[in-house]
């Protein structure tokens, strides 16, 4: 049976040896928790790193840990001190996390980490190489492993690959610092789809994809090598039944089953019944925005004296990443910082802030969520933070109020939380003062709306989507795949065509017989192509039709006494060898001035564009530009366009990187009709590579043989992948 195959830095484990002896926990971390529970439900298998080095263990422990593992459905990365240290203590966590937070002044760029990181990710693609059989799907997690997907397509090319991203993926102007740029998000690529929390993060990885790649995007989809790469979001939610049901097992428990941390909270209300608690949980890291908190609550008691004595602020951070530098200062920062608002404060009956650096058992946790009056997290930036959804959860008599932060993916979601700015500590004092004072039925009101959302998208539901999401994808690539010319059709293409006495041949010029260059007066016909059409266009059984969107000036300095007929400006104009220039209609041009204007506007105003003017057209070409300035110009100027050609015979064209407009009524596929006219033809062939070509396809008859450059969405017969193959194989029809 196939299986799905979970990769993540960690495994869902951490283990620890005592006395020869090993004890199995579960991991603390979003991730950790969130895929527990569908590692547990399926027939699946997590690959990761166990939490011991090599140097840890003997041969002995070796095999425990392996058998400890293997009983949860885990296979260990075995990973060196060294690889620890250069892989993710270097480059995932001091370079990439911090670049990806916003955090650039802490990155560091150092070729030893850079190294360990490829080389641990070639180890764990060895280990899924030991694990992987047909038909299995594979599902790989977060920024320690953006080389992973590329690794396993190399050598798995069919197997069907997840990626998903649990922190932000920044803006372009942040992710361009990184040195190693082009080959992280080629890593990437290897994947199959792509998941994101938020829009926001999805945007920018495809801005950077289309500035720092050069591949276009069609609406969610990528397509490289014939292989469609598509990228979605998939807000990740919780196991919401998981914390509910705890909450009210937790309630019901009679006094003395209780925790004693549930105990001791009771206690203290019962004495300091005024005392209202706000909880933060998060682990001890920069991006939480632990000491802004901090400074707001002081800021807070400051400006609203009347909650001294009232309020207590329960900060659990859960100790995280020891031995990076900035978390060991940032630790001592908050030490210092509890400790000054405490000396400043507190009263033989209150501290305002009771902190605890350690992380505590899933029954504290729901034990602090469930006695919390507010939650208060302030990341600077949080790719979900699954904390503010669990304390939503928890809060079964729906009382509680959330303050969230504006800069987590939660509060894209979460709109009925207070939403704050981390930053801005008047404004989480003001929340702060909202959240005490607000009435029951506005809490029951908003905590009420967001439970409901949280049951219906929980973890379940964020696990099946992306798993449907990602056999969706492998389909429609399968559809393609069946499209591509394999050996095979190129076999019974060559056959047809030998067997074939009367020909005629339809063949586009840019992006089908050339490649693009900066300007189209550049990409001028090699020698190669006048080569193959020359030895083609010497068959007496062939006709040859260079059909093109090109002006006639051009073909003519370039074909002139050639021995095929040429098409111009999408079918306005033909020239048979040895003839004349002939209009295909006549057509009306006034149009040509009233427009002018507005396109020169975009010439000027959008730098690397530039207008091109044919008989009975007009191309704004943007090649040049900006990618995204360009695809942005665009669409500006195709809305505009389409609003004022309403009136006149006209029509736009998108092709690749240019917008041309142009009277309607002729096309490649109508050119091609009166071409063929009356005669009639056993084989008929028509290549070429964007969306004007379409028409071409559409109108040739039932039987021609019909090929597309590229893997965009065609009604073409067959796909091709470059202009090079193209010409391959019109060498091999006259071989
Ligand atoms: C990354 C992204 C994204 C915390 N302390 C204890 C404990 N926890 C559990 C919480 C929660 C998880 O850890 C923390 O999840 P977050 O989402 O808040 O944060 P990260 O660990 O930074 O996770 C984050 C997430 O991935 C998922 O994609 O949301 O943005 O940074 O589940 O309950 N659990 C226990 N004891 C603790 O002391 N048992």
């Amino acid at each position: 049976m196939s299986k799905t195959i979970i990769i993540s830095n960690r495994l869902p484990l951490q283990i620890s040896i005592d006395n020869e002896d090993l004890t199995v926990t579960p991991s603390i971390g979003g991730l950790a928790t969130g895929m527990k529970s569908v590692h547990k439900s399926g027939e699946s298998l997590w690959i990761g790193w166990s939490g011991l080095t090599e140097e840890e263990i003997d041969d002995n422990m070796k095999a425990k840990v392996h058998e400890a593992s293997s009983k949860e459905g885990c296979v260990n990365v075995p990973l060196t001190a060294e690889d620890m240290e250069g892989y993710y203590y270097g480059f995932s966590n001091k370079t990439i996390w911090p670049l990806f937070h916003y955090f650039t002044e802490y990155a560091e760029y150092r070729n030893e980490y850079w190294e360990k990181y490829q080389e641990v990710n070639q180890k764990f693609a060895n280990v899924v190489a030991e694990h992987i059989e047909p038909g299995d799907k594979v599902w790989v997690h977060d920024y320690q492993l953006l080389l992973l997907p590329k690794l396993i397509k190399e050598r798995f090319p069919d197997v069907a690959i997840g990626f998903f991203l649990h922190i932000p993926f920044p803006s372009f102007e942040v992710f361009r610092i990184m040195p190693w740029r082009t080959e992280l998000l080629e890593g990437m690529l290897g994947a199959d789809l792509l998941g994101f929390h938020t829009y926001d993060y999805e945007r920018h990885f495809f801005s950077s994809v289309r500035r720092l790649l050069g591949h276009e995007i069609n609406f969610n989809e990528i397509v490289i090598n014939n292989r469609i790469i598509r990228a979605d979001i998939f807000p990740m939610g919780i196991d919401y039944d998981k914390f509910y049901n705890a909450s009210i097992s937790q309630q019901r428990k009679s006094v003395k089953d209780r925790t004693e941390l549930h105990q001791q909270l009771d206690k203290h209300q019962l004495v300091n019944p005024e005392v209202r608690f706000i909880l933060s949980i998060d682990r001890l890291d920069y991006t939480k925005g632990i000491r802004n908190r901090l400074y707001a609550f002081e800021h807070f008691l400051e400006k609203y004296p009347k909650y001294l004595g009232k309020a207590t602020l329960i900060m659990l951070c859960v100790p995280s990443r020891q031995n990076v530098d900035q978390y060991q200062r940032m630790k001592s920062e908050i030490d210092e910082l509890v400790g000054r608002i405490n000396g400043n404060y507190s009263t033989v009956n209150w501290t305002p802030v009771w902190y605890f650096y350690r992380s505590m058992p899933f029954e504290n946790l729901i034990d602090l969520y469930s006695s919390s009056d507010v939650a208060l997290l302030t990341p600077i930036r949080d790719g979900m933070n699954l904390v503010a959804k669990e304390y939503v959860a928890s809060q079964i008599d729906s009382k509680g109020v959330l303050i969230l932060s504006e800069m987590t993916g939660a509060a894209k979601e979460m709109s009925e939380a207070l939403l704050i700015n981390p930053n801005n500590m008047d404004a989480i004092a003001d929340a702060i003062d909202e959240a005490l004072s607000m009435p029951d039925k506005e809490q029951i009101q908003r905590i009420e709306t967001m439970q409901t959302r949280l049951k219906r998208y929980n973890i379940d539901k964020w696990a099946s989507d992306f798993v449907s999401s990602l056999n969706e994808t492998k389909q429609r690539q399968l559809h393609y795949t069946t499209k591509k010319l394999t050996k095979k059709i190129e076999k019974d293409i060559l056959d047809k065509y030998q067997k074939a006495n009367k020909r005629i041949l339809f063949l586009d010029y840019d992006g089908t017989l050339v490649g693009f260059k900066d300007k189209p007066s550049q990409a001028k016909p090699t020698a190669d192509v006048y080569q193959k059409l020359d030895k083609l266009a010497a068959d007496p059984k062939n006709e040859v039709v260079l059909v093109s969107g090109r002006d006639k000036e051009t073909f003519d300095k370039w074909f002139s006494g050639k021995n095929y007929t040429l098409i111009t400006e999408h079918g306005a104009w033909a020239k048979e060898p040895n003839g004349e220039w002939v209009v295909a209609q006549t057509i009306n041009t006034d149009w040509k001035k009233l427009l002018l204007p507005i396109l020169e506007f975009y010439e000027d105003r959008t730098p690397g564009t530039f207008l091109e003017e044919k008989s009975y057209s007009y191309v704004w070409h943007y090649r040049k530009s900006d990618p995204e300035l360009g695809i942005g110009r665009a669409n500006e100027l195709k809305d505009q366009l389409t609003s004022l050609i309403a009136n006149h015979d006209l029509e736009i064209l998108e092709g690749n990187k240019v917008i041309e407009v142009k009277n309607s009524g002729t096309n490649k596929g109508k050119a091609a009709l009166r071409k063929i006219g009356s005669n009639s033809y056993d084989f008929v062939f028509g290549v070429g590579d964007d969306w004007t070509d379409e028409y071409l396809f559409k109108d040739l008859p039932e039987t021609a043989v019909t090929l597309k450059v590229g893997g965009n969405n065609t009604i073409a017969k067959y796909s091709i992948d470059t202009y090079k193959d193209v010409l391959a194989l019109l060498g091999k029809l006259t071989e």
